[in-house]
This record gives structure tokens, sequence and C-alpha cells, in this order.
């Protein structure tokens, strides 16, 4: 079987798992090979200098990976992350649209790494329509998911992919290569995006553990995922939200999107790592949405 055939039926049986494509058959695949090695994913190993606590990523390092951007915000005009889960929708977090009562302000960036400067890799879409989830609270911050429309495809490209979503056969506990991305804050009292984009590895917490009494103490909904360290110092932050949390396994090549970043208190603190909201959890909803529209172009 030559290597081709095998990259085909890897990714075929990745979709057994979840997941809708139009990127060439496949999602979640790196383009550029990154080997962070072993010494990545050990606590205090990878480089504390800034998400919080990550550094800087390299070109076309997250291709599904996009930032949602407000014209009247000032500087980058960064507002939020997104995934690219189909060449003509993205999935982001409903809180990221509280304060925006014109849609038609806010546009995507997909296939940049610096925001300053996108690069020829990089394509701008509008939104053709939001569809935030219809039980979304602001308060309890529960169904923190929303989808974006985009006014046309994106075109795949080595900066540009599809994330790949899980529906509930896929057992999310059992990855154990996990990373955060996005140009939020690096630390919880700066109040600006980052201009590159930061990534750093995270460890999935136990939902239990992460909605003990000195931890959250029942905030979390089991619609979520926990994912940091106990002990802080490396999480997302302000600008990150709506943004990915992606993980592997072991033998996989490609990554799934798991969860879509949606709060914390504070960033990197201790027994408050960052809250997720479970893209399993949503998979049909995500799904229905796309299928519903009334633009027809996700059928
Ligand atoms: C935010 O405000 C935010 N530490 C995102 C993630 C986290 C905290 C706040 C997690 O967008």
């Amino acid at each position: 079987m030559n290597w081709l055939c095998l990259l085909v039926l890897l990714a075929t049986c990745g979709l057994a798992h979840g997941t809708w494509d139009n990127c060439g058959g496949l999602c979640g695949y790196r383009s550029v090979s990154y080997d962070y090695g072993a010494a990545a994913y050990q606590y205090g190993h990878y480089g504390m200098t800034r998400v919080v606590g990550g550094t800087g990523a390299r070109e076309a390092s997250w291709p599904w990976l996009v930032s949602l951007h407000h014209a009247w915000i000032p500087g980058t005009g960064h507002m939020c992350g997104g995934s690219l889960i189909h060449s003509q929708w993205v999935l982001t977090a409903a809180h990221c649209f509280d304060d925006v009562s014109n849609i038609s302000l806010v546009y995507v960036m997909i296939g940049a790494t610096q925001l300053s400067h996108p690069g020829p890799g990089a394509q701008i879409r509008y939104v053709k329509q939001l569809r935030t989830h219809q039980y979304y609270n602001n308060k309890n911050m529960k169904n923190d998911i929303a989808l974006l429309e985009l006014d046309y495809p994106v075109l795949c490209s080595p900066y540009i992919q599809l994330a790949c979503v899980p529906d509930f056969t896929l057992r999310v506990s059992e990855l154990v290569y996990c990373f955060v991305a996005g140009w939020g804050a690096t630390s919880a009292r700066a109040s600006t995006s980052s201009d590159l984009l930061q990534e750093a590895p995270v460890h999935l917490i136990d939902l239990k553990l992460c909605n003990s009494s000195e931890w959250y103490s029942g905030e979390i909904h089991s619609s979520n995922v926990c994912a940091g360290y106990p002990q802080g110092f490396i999480d997302t932050c302000q600008g990150d939200s709506g943004g990915p949390l992606m993980c592997k396994d072991n033998i996989a090549a490609y990554y799934w999107v798991v969860g879509v970043t949606s709060w914390g208190e504070g960033c990197a603190r201790a027994k408050h790592p960052g809250v997720y909201t479970s893209t399993q959890h949503f998979y049909d909803w995500i799904l229905a949405e796309m299928a519903a529209s009334p633009y027809g172009s996700a059928s």
C-alpha cells in the first residue's frame, strides 16, 4: 500500500468518529509537520514566555484556526478565535457576540499567523449569517457556542484546512496530546491581543475535579471540557475565546477540535483552568444548524 492510500485510510478512520468535510476529504491535518517532542508535555519545559505561558506559533501551524475581527476594534481588530469546520462555516463561542449589534462589521481572517502581516496564504471573508445557540445563557455560560456562515467558501491550501469535529463515539478523555492556540492576551493583566499566534500544550482535566469545591465549585456544566494545569501558569485568556482546544491520540496524525474556548476565572490561575464548550456534546446541533441554513450551502 502506498503512502497516499494509507493517508486516505487514516482519514477515513478519523471520519468514523465524526465530522464532515469538503477540503479534499481531510480534516485536522497540519500541512507542515511539527515535532514538539515529549518535553513539550512536561510542565515547565515549554518556554514560559508567554495564549498565557505559550510560545509563538510557526506559519500554518493550526490551519483551521481563524481570527474574528471587528471593524471598530483598534489595533489588529482581533475580537475572538474560531475554527473552520467547513469551507463556508466557522465554529466559535456565542459570547463573542454579546456586544456585537451589527454583524456586518465582523469579518474573518483565515490562514494568518501574524495579524499585522497576514501574508499571501490568508483569506478574508464576511459573515452571511450568525447562528448562536438558542439556549445560550450569558449568565452561567451554558451553551456558549455559535456558527458563522461565510459569504463565500474559502479555498483550502497548506495555510487553510478544516478542523475535525468529534461525534459521541470518540473517547475524548483518552486523547493525550492537546493544545490551545489563539491571539488572546498573553497575561491576565494584559488588555491587548497578541499580534503573533500563540500556542501551548494543555492537559484535559476531569470534570468532577474541575467542579470540586476549591476549583469551580459547581459552575461547570456536563457540556464543558476543562483543560490546563492544576498549578495554572499555562492557559487561554481574553481574546482566545471561540478558538479551539485541539487533541490527538498517540498514533493518529490529525487533531480533533474537542472544545471551544469559553471562559475561566482569570487566566492561568491554580485550580482555575480554562473552560471549553464540548464540541462533541454539540455535534448534532452543529450538523442541524448547518443543514438548516436558509442559503442551503452545507447540504
Ligand atoms: C475571555 O475572557 C477568557 N482562562 C477566555 C478564556 C479564559 C478566561 C477568559 C480561560 O475571553
